[in-house]
């Protein structure tokens, strides 16, 4: 990346000598695969009361994002709200995630279930 007039190959190297991405001399920001559900196959939707239907974006669980992200309150005084973009309550598990999307800690969904009719 450039910055200014130098060139830094990697995050931790530009960190390193501009002292960005830090808060209190903590290292704050992440590269890698977010690990989303379908990163671009969002589709379009024309409804905005349909937004909450949008599930491309969701961290997987394996997603580096899932408690990564910063307390905003703590360190900068901006209340973050209480709930994500899915209108998950924040933080899920005393940490936020980083992005719209906070994973909810709990068992996985079922899979494979049957209904019966009688
Ligand atoms: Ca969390």
């Amino acid at each position: 990346m450039k910055w200014g007039d130098a060139t830094y190959s990697t995050l931790s190297a530009w960190r390193d000598a501009t002292g960005q991405e830090t808060v209190g001399g903590i290292n704050t920001a992440l590269t890698g695969n977010p690990t989303l559900t379908d990163p671009g196959g969002g589709g379009t939707i024309g409804d905005p009361y349909q937004l909450h239907t949008l599930s491309a974006y969701r961290l997987l669980a394996v997603s580096p994002l899932i408690d990564a992200g910063l307390d905003l309150f703590s360190e900068f005084g901006i209340q973050p709200g209480s709930r994500d973009f899915y209108g998950n309550s924040l933080p899920s598990t005393g940490m936020y995630d980083a992005g719209a999307h906070e994973v909810v800690a709990g068992p996985a969904a079922p899979t494979g279930l049957r209904i019966r009719v009688p």
